[in-house]
Order: C-alpha cells, then sequence, then structure tokens
C-alpha cells in the first residue's frame, strides 16, 4: 500500500482499517497485515489493559484509565489514534469548510449532532464557540442537535437515537433557510439510525451540505441491521460517504483508538476523543478570530495529551477522591458535584450518564452549575440543575455519607459558606491554566474545610504552546504579506488574549472530562458493578444496548447466541417460560419491556451460570448486590 499510494505506514494501515470490505481489502491480507475483519466492532471490545479492572486499587483504576485513555493519542495495534496523518489532513479539510462559514454566517451554518454523550458533546462545542464568537462581535454559528431533545443533555432518553427519521425532520428544522450547512453526525460506534438519517439527509443534496461523519470504527465495521424507516443499514450509508469522500464532497473522520476502559462505554475514550476532535475543528475553524492561527492540529492534539497525562499523573490523588466517592455511595449516600459554566455542565452530565451506564439512582450523584445554563432558557430544561437549586433542595439535608466536590477556584469562591458547616465530606479540585490563579488561591484553599484537594497544574500543556506576540507576527504569516479575507482589524483583536482564553477553557474542561468520568466510573467499579472489564448491570434501553446485553450474557455464561437472547428475553419479561409474543417480537418491544425491570442482564447471567429460574437468580442478587464478587463465585 506505501508503494501504491505513496504513502506513509501509518496512512497505509489507516486504508486497510477503512478497506476491509472492497477490493484492497485482498491486497491488505495479501500483505500479511492483520486486518480487523472481527465482528465485535472495536467501540464495543473490551480493553486488553483493564481486564483486571475490577480488582485493582482506586489508585490503579485510575493509572488502568489513563493507560487506555494513552491510546487515543498514541494508537492502537496498528493504527495511531489522533496522530493519524489522513486523519490530520481531514480535520484541515473540515476546519476550511468551517472557517467559509464562520466568515459568512448569513449563507450557512454548522451544525453537530449526536445521541447521549455524543449528542452532549455537541452542545457543550456549539455552546462554547458560539459564545466565543459572539465574546468577539461575531455572528453565532454553530448549532447542535441531541435525540431526545434539550431534556437528554441532563439525562438518559436512549431510545431517541433509534429514529432516523426523527433525525432527519429535527435537521431540516435547524438549517431551515441555510444554503451552506457543514454538518458533522457523531456517533462513536458508527451505528445510530437518528445520526444515519441525518447523513442520507445531507447525501442527497450536496450542493447545500458537506456531511462530515465522526466515529471511532473502521468503516467496515459500521452497524449492519436494519434500521426502521430508512431500509438500509448504517454500513450502506458509510458506503455512500466513503464514495461522495472520493470527490471531498463528504468526510469520514474515524480515528482508532481502541476499546474502551469499561466495555462499549463511549462516554469515556469515545466521548473525550470526540471533544477533542470537535473542539480542534472549531478552533482552526474560527483561527480568523483569534491568535490561534499560529496552531497546528498536531500541535494542539499534542496539548490534550498533556492536560492527559497532567490529569493522570494525580492518579494517587484521583484515587481517593473515587474512594471517598464509593464509600458514600456504599452507605447509601451521594456524591454532588458543583461548578461553574462548562465545568459545571460537564459535571452535570458526567452524573446523567451514570444511570444508563451503571443503572444508577438518579439521587446517587447529581451535578449543579453556577450560572450555566442560561443559553437554553428558550429552549427549557425540566430538572434542577443550578447551585442556587443545590442550596435550597440539597444542602440543608447534606449529613455524614455525603460527599461534595467543589470544582475550580471560581466555584470555591462562589460556594455557599455553609457547606462548610454540614457534615459532609468535601473536596476540592482545581485546575490551573496560568501562574497568577495558583497563588491567589492558596489562602482561601487552606482555610477552608476540605478533606482532600487536587491541584491539576496544566500550565505546562498550555505552554508548549506558545504565544504569538501580536499582530506583526501573525501578518507575517500570511503567504501574500496581508491579513486573510475577513481578519479583524483592530491591534486588540490580535494580543493573543481572546485565543489564549479559548485555549485555557477548552483544556480546563478536558481535564474535569477525564477527572469526573474518572471519579464516577471508579467508584461504581468498587461498588463491584462492573465484572472484569464488562458493565454487566447496563440498561437495556436501546437496540445497541440490547445487542450489547445479548453479547456480554453469551460471553460470560460461554453459550451461543440464540440462548443468550432467550435467557435475556426470560429476565426482562420475568418470565421462565416465554410466550410466542414474547419471543418473536420486535427489539423494541424488548427494550420498551426491559426499561420497567431492574438488573436485566445480571439476572440473566446468573440464570445462564447457574442453570436456574428467574426467581432464584433475583434472590440470589438480593443476598449479594456486588455482582462481580457473585459472579466469580461462580466461575
Ligand atoms: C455511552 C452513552 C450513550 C452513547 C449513545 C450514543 O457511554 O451512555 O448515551 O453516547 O448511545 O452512542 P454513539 O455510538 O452513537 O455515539
Amino acid at each position: 500500500l506505501v508503494a501504491l499510494y505513496d504513502c506513509s505506514v501509518n496512512t497505509a494501515r489507516y486504508r486497510m482499517y477503512n478497506a476491509a470490505d472492497s477490493r484492497q481489502s485482498r491486497t491488505a491480507e495479501t500483505l500479511g497485515f492483520n486486518v480487523l475483519d472481527n465482528q465485535v466492532p472495536i467501540t464495543e471490545l473490551p480493553n486488553t489493559l483493564s481486564i483486571d479492572i475490577d480488582i485493582a486499587s482506586p489508585e490503579c483504576i485510575a493509572t488502568t484509565l489513563h493507560a487506555c485513555d494513552k491510546e487515543i493519542f498514541e494508537g492502537w495495534g496498528t493504527s495511531s489514534g489522533l496522530q493519524d496523518t489522513v486523519i490530520i489532513d481531514k480535520l484541515y479539510k473540515v476546519a476550511m469548510l468551517i472557517s467559509n462559514v464562520v466568515q459568512n454566517p448569513s449563507a450557512g451554518c454548522v451544525v453537530i449532532s449526536g445521541c447521549g454523550t455524543s449528542g452532549r458533546l455537541a452542545y457543550l462545542t456549539s455552546r462554547r464557540f458560539n459564545k466565543y464568537l459572539r465574546s468577539q462581535g461575531q455572528e453565532e454559528c454553530f448549532n447542535y442537535i441531541i435525540s431526545g431533545d434539550n431534556d437528554a443533555l441532563y439525562s438518559s432518553v436512549e431510545l431517541a437515537e433509534d429514529d432516523p427519521s426523527e433525525g432527519a425532520k429535527r435537521l431540516r428544522e435547524v438549517v431551515e433557510g441555510k444554503t451552506r450547512v457543514v454538518y458533522i453526525g457523531v456517533t462513536c460506534g458508527l451505528s445510530a439510525p437518528f445520526v444515519a438519517g441525518q447523513l442520507e439527509m445531507c447525501l442527497s443534496d450536496l450542493e447545500t451540505f458537506t456531511p462530515v461523519l465522526l466515529g471511532f470504527n473502521p468503516a467496515h465495521q459500521a452497524r449492519k441491521t436494519q434500521m426502521k424507516n430508512l431500509n438500509k443499514t448504517f454500513h450502506q450509508v458509510v458506503k455512500n460517504m466513503m464514495m461522495s469522500e472520493q470527490e471531498e464532497k463528504a468526510f469520514i473522520l474515524n480515528p482508532i483508538i481502541g476499546p474502551e476502559p469499561v466495555a462499549g462505554s463511549s462516554r469515556m475514550k469515545s466521548g473525550t476523543t470526540t471533544k477533542i476532535v470537535l473542539d480542534i475543528l472549531a478552533l482552526l475553524g474560527t483561527a480568523s478570530f483569534h491568535s490561534a492561527l499560529c496552531l497546528s492540529a498536531p500541535r494542539l492534539v499534542e496539548m490534550y495529551k498533556d492536560v492527559c497525562d497532567t490529569v493522570y499523573g494525580q492518579a494517587k490523588s484521583l484515587g481517593s477522591l473515587a474512594y471517598m466517592a464509593k464509600q458514600s455511595l456504599r452507605n447509601n449516600g451521594h456524591l454532588y458535584y458543583l461548578g461553574c459554566d462548562a465545568l459545571g455542565l460537564i459535571g452535570i452530565v458526567d452524573a446523567s450518564e451514570c444511570r444508563p451506564t451503571f443503572g444508577a439512582s438518579f439521587h446517587d450523584i447529581r451535578g449543579f452549575v453556577s450560572g450555566g445554563i442560561d443559553d437554553l432558557d428558550s429552549r427549557p430544561i425540566s430538572s434542577t440543575l443550578s447551585t442556587e437549586d443545590f442550596d435550597s433542595e440539597i444542602l440543608p439535608n447534606l449529613d455524614a455519607c455525603d460527599t461534595v466536590i467543589i470544582f475550580g477556584a471560581d466555584m470555591l469562591q462562589r460556594v455557599n459558606s455553609r457547606l462548610f458547616s454540614f457534615p459532609c465530606k468535601r473536596a476540592f479540585v482545581n485546575f490551573i491554566t496560568d501562574e497568577e490563579s495558583s497563588s491567589a488561591l492558596r489562602d482561601e484553599v487552606t482555610s477552608s474545610k476540605l478533606d482532600l484537594t487536587i491541584t491539576v497544574d496544566i500550565c505546562f500543556a498550555l505552554n508548549f504552546l506558545g504565544w504569538p506576540q501580536g499582530p506583526q507576527e501573525t501578518f507575517n504569516r500570511q503567504k501574500d504579506g496581508g491579513p486573510a479575507v475577513g481578519l479583524p482589524t483592530s491591534p486588540e483583536a490580535w494580543s493573543g488574549t481572546s485565543g489564549k482564553m479559548l485555549l485555557m477553557q477548552l483544556a480546563r474542561e478536558a481535564a474535569m472530562k477525564w477527572t469526573v468520568n474518572c471519579t464516577s466510573t471508579s467508584a461504581y467499579i468498587q461498588l463491584g458493578k462492573v465484572y472484569r472489564n464488562l458493565m454487566v448491570d447496563v440498561r437495556v434501553s436501546n437496540a445497541k444496548l440490547f445487542y450489547r446485553a445479548c453479547g456480554i450474557v453469551k460471553d460470560i455464561c460461554n453459550i451461543g447466541e440464540a440462548e443468550s437472547c432467550t435467557l435475556l428475553l426470560k429476565s426482562i419479561y420475568d418470565e421462565d417460560n416465554l410466550s410466542k409474543v414474547q419471543t418473536s417480537g420486535d427489539v423494541v418491544n424488548h427494550i420498551l419491556a426491559a426499561s420497567e425491570m431492574d438488573k436485566v442482564v445480571p439476572i440473566a447471567i446468573l440464570m445462564g451460570l447457574r442453570s436456574c429460574s428467574v426467581q432464584q437468580a433475583r434472590s440470589l442478587l438480593d443476598t449479594q448486590p456486588n455482582l462481580s464478587r457473585l459472579l466469580k463465585d461462580f466461575q
């Protein structure tokens, strides 16, 4: 392939991944490379690095998560992750398209769309960059779509991702009146029908739309089950995308970053990589308004890698934080995250994801934001999410079993002083992005009654970039010696401050995501929710999760597909003898029935391992709720 395409080894490897279902696969196989034609997509595979995560100490859980996250930057198998040159090249091309829209917002817009975590990150990115454009006196041009609408930003509405026509309908509404649309559909597993419906709509009108698909599986692993209302599989949609990509009318951004530390939990690595890619695209796409003109995509990737290493450099403290969280949850207490602006929102998002991921209750982990949901006023959400809500509803009832984590110096300064008179545990996590804030805060931190303080100093990651000195330096970068079309003319705009601020915010957000993901995941692992690195108590709330649940039962019980599906159905319908109606029903019926039930997957597994009835499996779980321990006893 290197010879054929005159490309680097990494590029050749990437081509092989994406070519495994075309005539090129033979070439790849003949060359003796290990082409990934495994039926289980990479995003659903268990990660070999985290196979023992369920028996690791809290500190070791953090180092294991770090090892898995490193694959984002260093690659997995034969891939080179975010450093892949083909991906980097496409990032620039898409950023250029975004830049055209940003400079001509009346005619165009950028739409970022996804389901679950992917939709939440679409929201966070468009919010951040619209705010930025506003601060520069520019028109907003980023839009987001999340399946299940705004309520899904902070609670799980998993079933909404199975509807392609709803996806297309929502996209049509958002782009009304626009003639140039850069559409970025995020689906980590290349599987969400909601996104497929939108991609199809874009592909049918390439004059208006440039569709971009962001996900983390090779193209040939896109989901091959038929989608309702679309009469196609996701895989067929991807094939059409590949054809349009040849003429650069569509783009597939699918860096291979390896499996999740907890199998299939795409809120973790895939979510973080989504954030990084969207940040980079939007940063480069808005570069004409800030000094990030001098930044390159590989350097930005490096910055995120440094932030990642710095956060996990505190593995011991992260372990202590997760241990505090676990103790609270074990003693029927709660975990609360408080943060300002995007940090608060990321905390809320992490908390809300624990419900579908770990079967947690709404009250187990909750996040609150200070002054950050103003931009949702026109489309209100039906939950209590502000720190004022925390002060009035939660604070008066805090007891010794609860843990409150304050994120960021700005939040520590705003926190209600009454918090320090209640008998709960308190932790403070600060992300330092410049030297001044670190010294100003020291006194406050020491005078507060905190049980744990973690300081994540990410100045180093940012210094690495180096800042432009002023307008002259930037102008010098233009080939013709003058500013590019649409560049701001006032010298203040070139001071570098706005671009630097933006990068500091993005780096803090990434650090926050790593920290809260680590805290909640580790807490639930310690509580026995994960067996090896499989999430065995997954809520069967959409098609993807139904098939994942079947796979988990199959693997752990070492049985065939049909048998595992029968066990799952018995557990879902709470019946040892399934009726014809139950066995022949549509997957969506099973999902609706499962939404009423608890511990669907664990019960099916126990039935398989013990050859027992639904009732007997349920009683076993009542006596030993630590699933991991229970399963180990039976294996
Ligand atoms: C995963 C999370 C889910 C996914 C959603 C979309 O940890 O709980 O909500 O984000 O299912 O997945 P995908 O593969 O389409 O991005």
